[in-house]
């Protein structure tokens, strides 16, 4: 062999081998990270991505449009609905594989992941007992006797020592039959008699501001064995509602991710 010829078959080889070499580093951890990232739905009003550790808002039109057709695990109202393939428009629509459309009724929770989302069942009742109700009005200076357009609380093991913590959702925010100067709206958890505040918003009232809270999804978005949750504060009329997902740790809660 001539050894021009050798020395381009060389080169040739040491290419391959680079190719193979850079595929194995970068290319399979690209693929695994993808298939790590974790896409979620909030209704219509917010898609989430979680990937390396980042939450992110997916508003681009070219992102969500790659969604379409795509199948995800749904719930309804926090019950397991089945894997519909979706298609964002005005709203979100379900078809099932033979592209036949799904209608659901109540609230629509998303996801699609690289593992089986822990999503924990709950229901909400209305508040009965308002002593924890009355301390954070105290707290804001507003009457301990205000009226509530929504008071509502959910009994349920949020971190999972065996022991049920109570969510509660109050607001007087669009009343109709009475008239507040200033209107509230709190979410907050009560753990040991200790209230640890999720939402909290104050400020006079015209009638229309403001937003009525909503304990929406409890699930373990991220997969590390710890549940996080999603509240949704509803605005007036067709306004797009704000959704928070929230992490509980040492300090109390903290927002990972809002839509606004
Ligand atoms: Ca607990
Ligand atoms: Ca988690």
């Amino acid at each position: 062999m001539k050894k021009g010829k050798l020395k381009y078959i060389i080169i040739i080889v040491v290419l391959v081998i680079y190719g193979v070499g850079m595929y194995l580093v970068f290319g399979i951890s690209e693929t695994k990270e993808r298939k790590a990232s974790t896409t979620i739905l909030v209704g219509d009003f917010a898609v989430w991505n979680y990937s390396s550790r980042d939450w992110m808002n997916v508003s681009s039109q070219n992102l969500l449009s790659e969604l379409n057709w795509q199948k995800f695990n749904i719930y309804v109202d926090n019950q397991y609905f089945g894997k519909y393939l979706i298609w964002q428009d005005d709203k979100l629509y379900l078809f099932d594989d033979d592209r036949k459309p799904v209608n659901y009724d109540g609230n629509l929770f998303a996801y699609k992941a690289g593992f089986d989302m822990n999503v924990l069942p709950f229901t909400v009742s209305d508040v009965t007992d308002y002593s924890y109700v009355k301390e954070v009005l105290l707290n804001h200076n507003l009457s301990p006797d205000s009226q509530f357009t929504l008071a509502q609380v959910a009994s349920l093991d949020f971190d999972q020592d065996g022991v049920n913590e109570d969510f509660y959702t109050v607001s007087n925010a669009f009343a109709d039959d009475f008239f507040p100067d200033k209107y509230f709206s709190f979410a907050f958890m009560v753990k040991d008699n200790r209230i640890y505040m999720l939402y909290e918003d104050v400020d006079t009232n015209d009638g229309v501001n403001g937003c009525k809270p909503s304990l929406y999804t409890i699930a373990d978005f991220d997969n590390d064995n710890q549940y996080e949750l999603i509240l949704v504060c509803y605005k007036y009329s067709n306004q797009t509602p704000l959704a928070m997902l929230y992490e509980f740790g040492d300090q109390g809660f903290k927002i990972e991710i809002s839509n606004q």
